[in-house]
């Protein structure tokens, strides 16, 4: 017994010698370190993929209804404090649709909090389709959607797994895709988009809601993503955009976050920043140059599974883990 004590004090005795011999590395013993844990794409994946079984989660239909429960369970499955929060908005053109958010939180005591979010609603319409005869019918939304909230039931998972220090809410967010189609003679309102996240910041989940930052994910499963620094993020929340490239770079993913400024986008995000001041960025899939457009199929009827891509959801995902853990 007394050998192996001399031994551990002896291990000790040199780690320090070694470490004073080092300025480099001769601040305090490092805090007990947390490993980690490994993004499982397949997960994240299989997700996508039963949000999709459900048909279009258009706000309104049965499969509103069925995979807000299924989400609901998801979260609760995996250990999160759920709240679901039930409105009715009125979307550009005046219709009035039902609108379910759910938030799942981790650590609900915990006073540093990361919010993470996505939207899970399905655009009714597919007004970019290449067909016009399509442009009445609902999209997919396999990445415009599901991609986002794939990967935050993947990160819930992990949580139940392995519980990260910070305190995590994961905000799947309803109703974000009801604004008006670029054929829309009328008023083009940035407030048309993003309903369900505006509902939530005028009566969040926990009164007096706030978070040391937000971080929005939307499209994030194509195979020839880009992350450009979107603009409102980059204005309101320069150093959360700063903080998420340099760690996707350091995971050497500077490929897919390019770290140029993109375009700007009116999305869940811009209304957390502007009505609850919590710091929140974008990570969203713009292209060319990130000044414009978005992925080939979007908000067409070719939003499908097939064209989400594992190897994106994995490095979004790795992404988040790094931040988190
Ligand atoms: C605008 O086109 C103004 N905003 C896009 C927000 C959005 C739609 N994200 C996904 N679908
Ligand atoms: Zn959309």
């Amino acid at each position: 017994m007394t050998h192996y004590l001399f031994l551990i004090i002896g291990a000790i005795l040199l780690t320090g010698c070694a470490k004073g011999s080092s300025p480099a590395t001769s601040s305090a013993a490092p805090k007990e370190v947390q490993a980690v844990p490994v993004f499982s794409a397949d997960s994240a994946y299989k997700a996508v993929e039963r949000q999709l079984e459900f048909g279009p989660r258009v706000p309104g239909s049965e499969a509103q209804e069925a995979c807000a429960l299924w989400l609901h369970q998801e979260l609760e499955r995996y250990g999160a404090k759920v709240v679901e929060q039930r409105a009715t908005v009125t979307a550009y053109d005046g219709t009035r649709y039902p609108c379910i958010n759910l938030v799942g939180s981790y650590n609900p005591e915990a006073k540093h909090r990361i919010l993470l979010m996505a939207h899970w609603d399905s655009r009714p319409i597919a007004d970019e389709d290449p067909d016009p005869a399509k442009r009445n019918e609902p999209i997919p939304a396999a990445n415009d959607g599901a991609s986002g909230v794939g990967v935050l039931l993947e990160i819930a998972r992990q949580a139940s797994l392995q519980s990260p220090r910070a305190g995590i809410d994961i905000f799947l967010t309803d109703a974000e895709d009801l604004g008006a189609p670029s054929s829309w003679e009328g008023p083009h309102n940035e407030e048309a988009w993003g309903l369900g996240t505006q509902q939530w910041c005028q009566n969040p989940h926990v009164s007096g809601y706030t978070a040391t930052y937000g971080i929005l994910l939307d499209m994030v499963g194509s195979p020839n993503a880009s992350f450009y620094r979107e603009y409102y993020s980059d204005y309101y929340a320069n150093d959360v955009v700063s903080l998420v490239w340099k760690t996707a770079a350091k995971l050497g993913y500077k490929h897919l976050f390019v770290d140029k400024t993109g375009a700007r986008i009116t999305d869940d995000h811009v209304f957390v920043n502007r009505s609850l001041g919590i710091p929140t960025i974008d990570i969203i899939d713009t292209r060319v140059g990130g000044n414009g457009s978005f992925f080939p199929y979007w908000h067409t009827t070719e939003d499908t599974l097939d064209k989400i891509s594992k190897e994106t959801l994995q490095k979004v995902g790795d992404v988040i883990m790094h931040l988190i853990y």
